[in-house]
């Protein structure tokens, strides 16, 4: 039997049965529990938007993204527990605020625009991130990275036609989709976690394959790939410094306001208090469910 290292010096699978450093199962629990409660708060910004989508398609499109992303939060908390953990206990520690999840869901989303640039820009950053994890060294993990990677990918196609169609539409339209580049640009970027020099976690996660690149590494990916695509649009990002750099063959871009990501980490952006009730609130609301389904297992435990 091969030991934790082998494993991963061989660019293999971590299974949840085989023996791994106690380190290695605690980051693992807090990164896929972070990306599970990413996907269930981040349910809440468009989540709004159903109740008042433009059009019946529209609100098809965005009801069954939605939806998937309840159901990423769902693969992903099963990962979780293949570590041993419990989902309630998980769930207790999100709305006690002793887990995190992403900063760029303590936003507000104040226009229609805001669908599609969440669309385009949030899961194209998801994307971004999390197509390098379908090689992460846990199984479990990376499996479902990659049914979660197809149905972003889904999800930032509908995002970029609905801004290609609200441009291709009145003045006021066009505004609503420059001024929702102009809020959620920055955020964006930070979704990608602090700069290398200030990442605690990196380097251990390099060395064990958790991460097969950098935040930075990835942060410049994201940008490389944006630019083409805002010239598409006809949108200006919102950078004075973003330019091309023929030298380095990436373009250079100024720096987010880090402060501003330690802040919203910490709890307080604009929308953390709302998004952390209304998931204690949904949790309470939904325990009946839970009982009914528990009290129905064991019906079924007794009558085998
Ligand atoms: N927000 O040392 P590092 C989505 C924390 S899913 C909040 O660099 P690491 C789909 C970090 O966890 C979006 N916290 O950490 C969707 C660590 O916490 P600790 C979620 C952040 O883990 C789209 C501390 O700061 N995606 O969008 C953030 O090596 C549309 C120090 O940071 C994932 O979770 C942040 N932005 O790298 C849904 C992907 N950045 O140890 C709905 C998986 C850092 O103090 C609508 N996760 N922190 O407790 C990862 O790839 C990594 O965990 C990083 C952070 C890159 C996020």
């Amino acid at each position: 039997m091969s030991t934790f290292d082998e494993v991963i010096a061989a660019d293999r699978r971590i299974e949840p049965r085989d023996d791994m450093p106690e380190a290695y199962r605690a980051t693992m629990i807090r990164q896929i529990a972070q990306h599970a409660h990413s996907e269930i708060i981040g349910m809440q910004p468009e989540g709004i938007w159903i109740t008042r989508a433009p059009s019946l398609r529209r609100k098809a499109i965005l009801l069954a993204k939605v939806q998937d992303e309840a159901g990423h939060g769902l693969y992903l908390y099963s990962a979780a527990e293949t570590l041993g953990v419990d989902r309630t206990d998980l769930t207790e520690r999100l709305i006690s605020g002793k887990q995190k999840y992403s900063s760029i869901f303590n936003y507000p989303t104040l226009s229609f625009a805001d669908v599609g640039v969440i669309g385009w820009l949030v899961d194209g950053a998801a994307i971004c991130n999390q197509v390098p994890l379908c090689r992460s060294s846990y199984g479990p993990y990376a499996r479902a990275m990659i049914r979660v990677c197809k149905e972003e990918s889904f999800h930032q196609r509908q995002g970029y036609e609905l801004l290609l169609t609200m441009m291709r539409g009145t003045d006021a339209q066009r505004a609503m989709v420059q001024d929702a580049v102009d809020r959620w640009w920055w955020p964006s970027l930070m979704m990608f976690g602090p700069p290398d020099d200030d990442s605690p976690n990196t380097a251990r996660s390099m060395a064990w394959k958790i991460k097969r690149h950098t935040n930075d590494e990835l942060r410049q990916r994201f940008v490389d790939m944006s630019v083409p695509q805002a010239e598409v649009l006809g949108v200006t990002l919102p950078d004075p410094e973003l330019r091309w750099n023929a030298e380095r063959g990436e373009h250079d871009f100024g720096t987010p306001d880090w402060a501003e990501l330690r802040r919203v980490i910490e709890g307080d952006g604009p929308c953390n208090a709302e998004r952390v009730e209304n998931r204690r609130w949904a949790h309470e609301d939904g325990a009946w469910v839970r009982d009914a389904a528990a009290a129905h297992a064991r019906k079924k435990e007794l009558a085998a």
